[in-house]
């Protein structure tokens, strides 16, 4: 077989090629792109090393000098490239070393802000509205205190922290019904919620021994609103018990298990049909609870004779066609499935 064909395909190849951006081509290697300038087209932004490169649509380009020494995007992706001022376009933070550098192509400017001379990072979930005016503020997490970059105050809060600290990051969110996400934080045995809007830290002693804030991907409504009035609660994981803490209130709720427990994967969910979600837990003995933060009552779902003690979650529906789930397990002994009605508290075979 003689190959002109294929001769000829190699070739257009290699024009393509020729023409297509590489990742390490003359403009840069490739970072992202987003509008920039607000005119809801997006620009390209290449890394240069020492400077950064955006480019519009058009063909015409803007460099920033970042720096010499190192540097990297707010969680090394384009992720973290959003609107920081409130003005039409994303802006670019930049972690520089010490200093967090915004470049702001709708102003064709660049502002730097002191950080630390330790090391820091945005945290997870932090590049947020914080303040309920239009931007988001970046959260970052130092050794020895929390800030908030408000690019568009151009201002820089510090927060100092001491002892051990996490901020629950999937838990970023309303807390106290108005406009703006707080901040829950683990800080030893107390439990700390920090508001941008009002600068404020509370401290709610929780436990010297082991505790957690549900801050779990697999729970996505682990911080949810769970008595009806506006603000998410939190959900503290205890040995043999849950507390639920209102930050609106300050009021801290224990719901005793008695048993080592798990919450169900996507448990924390409505089950009753009314405002504020309930708590499904896998108890160790194989029974089920669920927690009814909104009434202060814990349900106890027997599964003797029924899912028995190894059983799986299978999924839950609405299933009698009145408001909140019902749950379906599957009884991994006899290979039955079940449906358990929260409402009656009532174990059906399918
Ligand atoms: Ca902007
Ligand atoms: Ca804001
Ligand atoms: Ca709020
Ligand atoms: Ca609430």
């Amino acid at each position: 077989m003689t190959h002109p064909f294929r001769t000829a395909l190699a070739a257009l190849a290699l024009i393509a090629c020729a023409w297509l951006p590489g990742t390490a081509s003359a403009q840069g290697v490739l970072m992202g792109s987003a509008d920039l300038d607000g005119d809801n087209v997006a620009e390209t932004v290449y890394n240069n090393g020492s400077y950064i490169t955006v480019r519009n649509t058009s063909g015409s380009s803007y460099n920033y000098q970042i720096s010499t020494g190192s540097w990297a995007l707010l969680y090394g992706n384009f992720t973290s490239v959003q609107d920081l001022d409130g003005t039409p376009g994303a802006e670019i933070p930049i972690n520089i070393g010490g200093a967090l550098k915004v470049i702001n192509h709708n102003s064709r400017s660049s502002y730097n802000y002191q950080i630390s001379t330790g090391s820091w990072a945005a945290s997870p979930g932090g590049i947020t509205d914080l303040n309920g005016i239009a931007g988001n503020e970046i959260l970052i997490v130092a050794y020895d205190s929390l800030k908030v970059v408000d690019h568009r105050a151009r201002s820089t809060s510090s927060q100092p922290m001491s002892g051990t600290y996490a901020v629950a990051v999937y838990g970023i969110r309303d807390l106290d019904g108005q406009p703006g996400a707080e901040v829950p934080i683990a800080n030893g045995s107390a439990l700390r919620v920090y508001n941008y809007r009002t600068r404020s830290m509370s401290s709610t002693p929780v436990s010297s021994g082991s505790w957690a804030i549900c801050n779990d991907p697999g729970i996505p409504n682990c911080v949810s609103d769970l008595n009806g009035t506006a603000g998410a609660e939190l959900i503290l994981i205890l040995p043999n018990y849950i507390s639920v803490y209102s930050y609106v209130t300050g009021s801290m709720s224990n719901y005793i298990i008695n048993a080592q427990y798990a919450i169900l994967s996507d448990g924390v969910r409505q089950f009753d049909g009314t405002t504020g979600n309930e708590i499904a837990v896998a108890r160790s003995d194989g029974n089920i609870n669920i927690i009814y933060p909104r009434t202060g009552t814990v349900q106890y779902i027997n599964g003797s004779n029924t899912f028995g003690s190894w059983w799986s979650l299978l999924n839950y529906a609405n299933l009698d066609g009145v408001a909140g789930d019902e749950i379906r397990v599957r009884n991994n002994g006899t290979a039955r499935n079940y449906r358990i009605y929260p409402r009656s508290g009532s174990v059906v075979a399918e």
